[in-house]
């Protein structure tokens, strides 16, 4: 039977587009590293009648009546995820990281107040202060980079001297093609030294740190975490924030969450976090985050032994940033369309002062949580490593790559359950 019965009858068209996009997802190689695959029971809640519901404010207080199984189901995915994290606050209605990192900032800054925070092309989110979002015409963003590109280093010190000078209201760590440990220490005594709230952005590697594959901020004092809830942490697509102590920052956040920045929570979605916290709570999930680093490590060995040139040397997470211009003399766009073809979809990025253009930049990003959860190891990934290095070499055809491709993925079907296999 269709997996979308009623889609099928009345709506041919989107049943066209949602099989197509299944199929894609089971026979191709999805190696962006902000993308991973959810349970059926994550999905179930996704879809569930929860979507129908307006539930305006907190649990135990809501502007809308009939709120008995909507507080409730809030109210676990809080207390889940404040033990998932080790957090005394969570609020878990941002609709988005975006929505998270936005409603933070209005939480704790005024108009005209600074941010310190890591520069885009050095490995820096759009919303930590790029020039294209409002966020620039409200918050003044000042930026710090790598130190030594090679080792991923940063210069806290100079960090340091900075902070002094424009005395910044959030120390803002975090990014989204950054493959390193950051001194999460070294950023909180800044804070500390400066009078600023320290926040980490750990949306990338959320699910690394709930699975103690990664160092948790909160345990070097950090006072906030913002993220989202779909890369590794592999839930549905949303954000979330975490405070570690403060009931004074918590406050700020709820407000500005809501009524600040949204109307009604999706509590289907809300569902659908707890249902993915629940998930990452059980033992095997520490197993999962452990296997996503071993993968990129496995990866890894495979780009040095090649001396392919990896931004930072490579890598202590889930994501590993390739100079393909240096390394193969092709830019990012067409080491991503040959790769695409290939049946391996990863995405062109920037690497560090890149001379070339966003749209066509030096380099491309990728990782493992998507294939890990595919129950592929390292074996596999060394694989997958290598048939990108003969694509991009142009030793192999995209399309005998391909089928080597989907043969890999095929055998590795994307699981319906991590509980019950
Ligand atoms: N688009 C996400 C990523 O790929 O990292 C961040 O917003």
């Amino acid at each position: 039977m269709s997996e979308y019965p009623f889609i099928e009858q009345e709506d041919p068209d989107i049943f066209r587009a949602l099989v197509g996009e299944d199929k894609r997802q089971a026979e191709g190689l999805e190696l962006i590293p902000s993308e991973n695959y959810v349970s059926r029971a994550v999905k179930e809640a996704m879809a569930s009648s929860l979507t129908n519901k307006y539930s305006e404010g907190y649990p135990g207080k809501r502007y809308y009546g009939g709120q008995e199984f909507t507080d409730a189901v809030e109210s676990l995915a809080v207390e889940r995820a404040k033990k998932l994290f080790g957090a005394a606050f969570a609020n878990v209605q941002p609709l988005g990281g975006a929505n998270a990192n936005i409603a933070t900032y209005f939480a704790l800054l005024e108009p005209g107040d600074t941010v310190l925070g890591m520069d885009l092309s050095h490995g820096g989110h759009l919303t930590h202060g790029h020039p294209v979002t409002y966020l620039t015409k409200i918050f003044n963003f000042v930026r710090y980079k790598m130190k030594n590109i090679e080792t991923g280093e940063l210069d806290y010190d100079d960090m340091r001297r900075v902070a002094k000078k424009v005395k910044p209201k959030i120390v803002l760590a975090g990014f989204s093609a950054y493959p390193r440990e950051l001194d999460y220490a070294k950023f909180a005594d800044i804070a500390r030294e400066t009078g600023a709230v320290s926040v980490m952005d750990i949306a990338h590697i959320a699910g690394l740190i709930a699975g103690n594959a990664a160092k948790n901020p909160f345990e070097y004092g950090f006072d906030v975490m913002t993220t989202t809830t779909h890369k590794t942490l592999r839930g549905p697509r949303g954000g979330m924030v975490l405070t570690r102590e403060s009931a004074d920052i918590a406050k700020k956040i709820d407000k500005a969450v809501f009524p600040g920045f949204q109307g009604g929570p999706h509590m289907h979605q809300i569902a659908a976090k707890a249902v993915s916290f629940a998930e990452a709570l059980r033992p095997s999930f520490k197993k999962y985050a452990e296997r996503i680093i071993a993968n990129t490590k496995a990866m890894e060995n495979v780009f040095r032994k090649h001396g392919v040139r990896m931004i930072t040397g490579g890598s202590d997470n889930h994501l590993i940033l390739l100079d393909v211009w240096t390394s193969f003399g092709i830019s990012g766009r067409e080491a991503e369309l040959l790769l695409d073809q290939a049946g391996i979809t990863l995405n062109k990025n920037a690497i560090a002062d890149d001379t070339r253009k966003p749209m066509d930049p030096s380099g491309i990003r990728f990782g493992t949580p998507a294939m890990t959860t595919r129950g592929m190891g390292e074996v596999e990934s060394a694989q997958v490593a290598q048939i990108m290095i003969d694509v991009l070499t142009k030793r192999t055809s995209a399309l005998a790559a391909k089928e080597e491709i989907t043969r890999l993925a095929l055998a590795h079907p994307i699981p319906d359950s991590f509980i019950h296999p």
